[in-house]
């Protein structure tokens, strides 16, 4: 059985029973989120061996993300409880001002994940591992979490794990275009499967999308797969071997909440990669699952099994 090790934040969200602007929001959903989490949990959902590296703190919302992890049957061995930072929170605000979209307000400035360093980051770890993934938040929450997320890329090198890198800009940690180059380049150097979207793309480079994956493709040296998530529009996958771009369209679903599709669709794809699947079975079922995800709330509760992800195409595909 292949086996993944992931590394990020993951929160307690605090999502609104009714969509519309915060200060009007009276009652809340608990969700436990968190980007690169709902990646590993995706996967695991679709029968990959997971297992996670993060730090909760010594309090409810940490139990609930670690007992969660535990349900979900990823591995937390590598789930560090810090007793003197807490765990992060986020609200989320959905369909305001622009229907559709989710905003989101953190509570996560000097959270136990944002104290992760490179002690935390033991090669043991990764002892027997396929594939690693991070993603461009967990650079951006500190200089400590930088440096660990580097050792980890460094041991991957080493011991020629497969390491794959989602961009996942969030302007509210990253702030500017410089700052966000400054950040991820080491790691969208280093990933040999690289997933992106067309916000950070314009974000890095403008509006231009084949103009930005070429500037892209530069800095990506190692890259053999470059994925562009265009959420409505599809997406695409540059197999830059054969040189060759594959797109796939989307599944129009009514869009409850946004949040965690991009995370449903890279463990999607990942999982489907790891079983053999052509690029574009995988990003057909990738699509699917991005799909699912936005016609829910909460990141990780729609995410499917392989199942669920035939049902859904039998219906959407008729
Ligand atoms: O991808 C969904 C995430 O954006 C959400 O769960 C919150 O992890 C989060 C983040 O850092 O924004």
């Amino acid at each position: 059985m292949k086996k993944v090790v992931g590394m990020g934040e993951i929160m307690i969200q605090m999502n609104p029973t009714e969509k519309g602007p915060m200060r009007y929001q009276h009652l809340f959903e608990q969700h436990v989120a968190g980007s690169e989490g709902n990646v590993i949990i995706q996967m695991q959902r679709l029968g990959i061996q997971t297992s996670f590296i993060t730090a909760v703190g010594l309090d409810p919302f940490g139990e609930m993300i670690i007992s969660t992890l535990k349900s979900e049957g990823v591995d937390t061995s590598f789930v560090k409880v810090d007793p003197k930072h807490p765990t992060g929170i986020y609200f989320v605000q959905r369909s305001y001002p622009i229907p559709g979209k989710t905003k989101v307000f953190y509570y996560r400035k000097n959270s136990a994940a944002s104290f992760i360093s490179e002690k935390d980051i033991d090669a043991k770890i990764f002892d027997d591992v396929d594939l690693f993934f991070l993603s461009g938040i967990t650079p951006a929450l500190s200089k400590r979490c930088r440096k660990a997320a580097l050792k980890a890329i460094e041991i991957c090198v080493k011991k020629k794990i497969k390491v794959v890198f989602d961009t996942n800009i969030r302007v509210n940690l990253l702030k500017t275009k410089n700052k966000a180059f400054e950040i991820l380049k080491p790691f969208i150097e280093s990933a040999e499967v690289l997933f992106t979207g067309v916000g950070d793309l314009t974000f890095l480079f403008g509006k231009n999308l084949r103009n930005s994956i070429s500037e892209l493709r530069k800095i990506a040296k190692n890259a053999e797969l470059i994925i562009v998530k265009k959420g409505k529009e599809g997406s695409i996958c540059f197999d830059v071997n054969s040189n060759t771009y594959i797109e796939y369209s989307s599944f129009p679903v009514e869009v409850e909440d946004e949040l965690g599709a991009g995370d449903s669709f890279d463990g999607t794809f990942l999982s489907a990669m790891l079983r053999g699947y052509s690029f574009e079975k995988c990003l057909r079922y990738a699509n699917a699952s991005g799909a699912m995800a936005v016609s829910l709330k909460g990141d990780i509760e729609p995410l499917p099994t392989w199942k669920d992800l035939d049902l859904f195409l039998e219906v959407y595909e008729k």
